[in-house]
């Protein structure tokens, strides 16, 4: 099969995917409903009569004391006292999903001889799991920072997990720099502050530091780091991986996702309010896209780079600061990646899932990527720490395929092995190692030859080639958007050698970049670049690149404005056309509850009012027509703000009839002049879009024109 799937197609690969990895959790899972005759029990299954009384003694008048020998009130408080566990120690904050990963066509088989990338017939499951880095568990959802995009593919063949962020390069090159990275980013050691941010002086004086960050650093103040959602990030590898194929042949690689919906961003105001408004935005808008049929989906691409063209660039390809561009070593999309079930449960799936960049299958390898050698003994090793030796055999980790070792015991062992064998050779030959030929995993066989020393390689001392290539490919909204959000970081540093330092590191960037920051936040201002900017840049690193060519409302959430006296007709015709385009439309009026449609005693359910959820949780938002409706908006500030701030974050505005005259006179907003003319674009730019009386044969007021960005 080639091309991508279709949805007729993918049904079918849904419920191939429910028969392997869902069906096998099925084993886990328990349905308390189904089994509500039997009642309560404690752990050990004895019917439990009274969970709210201590044993004690007491009589009529008296409270007696607590009995110790009471055994169902020490379970339950025992039990209770153990239910956390270690959280993760960088990546804590995360959203975890279900879905299946299918190849378009068998391209891959030049470079690899792994099924799961090269067999057609395949539909292997998936787990994918993302987060913030720097907060805990109960931190924000909308912070600056990278996002984890990490993806476990349940193969045939063994586990195979892709651990990678919505950035492509990373802060260092080296892994034993990790742990003074994350102490660095993490709250400070004195009073455990900020939480959810990097805006603070030890992560700054960090990266001052370490000049290899600066491509990193460029990335994360971009608009990348403020995601609108997971369903639109890009997903990295961000190491290089290798490939064999059936020859023997070796190829580099890195692993890229490439979101169906586009790359989109909030605006950092928009990301300030979420997070104290809708601390779960994103959580929330992964599970809402699923439960409404809107699957989020990737296209899975690979960059390969042939083993012994490795000297040919000016970058050395094993270093996770620099991106391969895509001039040199195209893109090849290969797959898809699908997500299409919500967890059952957090704590079992999305908290107990753990990765492993040491978990490849055959066909598929590692490279001498000093980054990558130290992720794969640390993956493996803090798994250890937070779920326990056997952290294999839980549900959600534990492979389709068969496990077999003569590994055994430890904590919270579960499996059961027959037999008196547990060693290799034995007389029975029970557990052999399987040859390289029958499928068992090879390791190359490669020359090293070198002197022993802690040192990197030459061009892995070249740090801002790749930043300022990022810095001149974005667009000038997404410049400004870069300066604002440096200087909103920089300006949290009250230590001024922290800022001084970094706007002397900003101008081996870019000299204007630097003298602006620094104007900002009393940096030194340079009077002359610390390096020339060598002025090249790539389409690929702007966002803007990556928005899609037919616009789409699918699984945007659309808030349409009412208050008492508006058009119901309109409203309802106006909703199912929205639904038709899989969009979600939320009422929000004067209070939760009827709201009355003109001339009627029957309404329309406000779903929230004003105050309940702000324009920050909607992509768009409408205002119907109805005389007394918009008459009532006029008059409530609330409504007012709501429609100011949805323009002052460049969401798209409709209004129909009354409607308009509502955005004009009441509204006001700034520098826009409202057209009632269909056909005119001109202010979808602006993030507004205005039609006259609603014409349920016309969508065109629908899309989503107004992109991030154009303030
Ligand atoms: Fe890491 C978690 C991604 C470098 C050590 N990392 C973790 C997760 C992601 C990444 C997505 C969360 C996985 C999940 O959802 O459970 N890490 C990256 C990327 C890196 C990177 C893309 C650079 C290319 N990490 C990195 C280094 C080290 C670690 C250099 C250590 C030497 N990372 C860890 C960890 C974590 C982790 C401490 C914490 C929880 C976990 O592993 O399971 O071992």
């Amino acid at each position: 099969m080639s091309g991508p799937i279709t949805s007729a197609a993918q049904q079918v690969f849904t419920a191939v995917v429910q028969d392997e990895k869902t069906a096998d959790l099925q084993k886990d899972i328990l349905d308390p409903k189904a089994i509500s005759a039997k009642g309560l029990t404690t752990d050990h299954g004895v019917s439990v009569s009274n969970t709210d009384h201590w044993l004690k003694v007491h009589d009529a008048a008296h409270t007696g004391p607590s009995l110790l020998t009471d055994q169902i009130g020490r379970e339950k408080i025992h039990r209770f006292d153990h239910e956390r566990i270690p959280e993760r120690v960088v990546h804590a904050r995360g959203a975890g999903a279900h879905g299946y990963f299918k190849i378009f066509n068998d391209s891959a088989s030049k470079y690899t001889h792994a099924p799961v990338l090269t067999d057609t017939s395949r539909t292997t499951p998936v787990f994918v799991r993302f987060s913030t880095v720097q907060g805990s568990r109960g931190s924000a959802d909308t912070v600056r920072d990278v996002r984890g995009f990490a993806v476990k593919f349940y193969t045939q063949e063994g586990n195979w997990d892709i651990v990678g962020n919505d950035i492509p390069v990373f802060f260092i090159q080296e892994a034993m720099k990790f742990p003074d990275l994350v102490h660095a980013v993490k709250p400070e050691p004195q009073n455990e502050v900020p939480q959810g941010q990097s805006a603070h002086n030890n992560f700054w004086d960090y990266v001052g530091l370490q000049p290899e960050s600066a491509h990193m650093v460029m990335w994360v103040m971009s608009d990348r780091g403020i995601p609108r959602s997971y369903r639109m990030m890009q997903g990295f590898g961000v190491n290089t991986y290798s490939l064999m194929n059936a020859k023997g042949k070796r190829h580099f690689v890195k692993f890229h996702f490439l979101p169906e919906l586009g790359v989109h961003s909030l605006m950092w105001d928009e990301a300030l309010k979420l997070a104290g408004q809708d601390p779960d935005f994103h959580r929330k808008d992964l599970e809402e896209a699923i439960q409404t049929g809107a699957y989020p989906k990737w296209k899975f691409a690979i960059q390969t780079i042939a083993e012994g063209r490795e000297e040919e660039f000016d970058f050395d390809i094993l270093d996770a600061t620099k991106i391969w561009p895509e001039e040199l070593v195209p893109l090849q999309e290969i797959g898809e990646l699908v997500l299409n079930r919500t967890v059952d449960e957090y704590f079992p799936e999305t908290e107990q899932v753990a990765f492993c960049t040491s978990h490849v299958v055959p066909g598929i390898g590692f490279s001498d990527d000093p980054l990558l050698q130290g992720r794969n003994f640390s993956y493996f090793d803090t798994q250890i720490t937070r779920l326990g030796v056997n952290w294999e055999e839980l549900p959600i980790n534990r492979p389709v395929c068969p496990v077999l070792n003569h590994q055994r015991d430890g904590a919270m062992r579960h499996r059961i092995t027959k037999g008196n064998i547990n060693y290799w050779p034995n007389r029975e030959g029970v557990g052999r190692p399987v040859p390289v030929a029958e499928g068992g995993y090879l390791d190359p066989a490669q020359t090293v030859a070198g002197i022993k020393q802690r040192a990197r390689g030459t061009k892995f001392q070249e740090h801002f080639n790749q930043a300022q290539l990022f810095y001149n490919s974005l667009a000038p909204h997404e410049k400004a958007h870069l300066i604002a959000a440096i200087s909103f970081e920089l300006s949290h540093c009250d230590d001024s050698i922290v800022y001084e330092t970094y706007s002397r590191v900003l101008n081996n960037i870019d000299f204007e970049l630097a003298k602006q920051v620094a104007t900002n936040v009393g940096g030194v201002i340079p009077d002359k670049p610390a390096r020339s900017n060598h002025g090249q840049s790539t389409r690929t690193l702007s966002q803007m690149y990556y928005t899609p060519k037919e616009a789409t409302i699918a699984s945007r959430r659309i808030a349409i404005l009412l208050a008492d006296g508006f058009d119901k007709v309109e409203v309802e015709s106006l909703r199912a056309v929205l639904k038709t385009g899989q969009a979600t439309t939320w009422v929000i009026g004067p209070r939760r509850g009827t709201i009355r449609a003109n001339g009627s005693r029957e309404g329309i359910w406000a779903e929230h009012h004003f105050e309940g959820q702000r324009s920050t949780m909607y992509d768009a938002l409408i205002v119907p027509s109805g005389a007394a409706h918009a008459q009532a908006l006029a008059v409530n500030g609330r409504a007012v703000h709501w429609v100011r701030e949805a323009f002052g974050h460049c969401k798209v505005i409709g209004a129909i009839g009354e409607g308009v005259a509502f955005l004009r006179e009441a509204v006001q907003l700034p520098g826009v002049q409202l057209s009632t003319d269909k056909s005119s674009n001109a202010l979808t730019s602006y993030g507004v879009v205005t039609v006259g009386r609603y014409n349920a044969g016309s969508a065109d007021v629908l899309k989503i024109g107004g992109e991030k960005g154009f303030v």
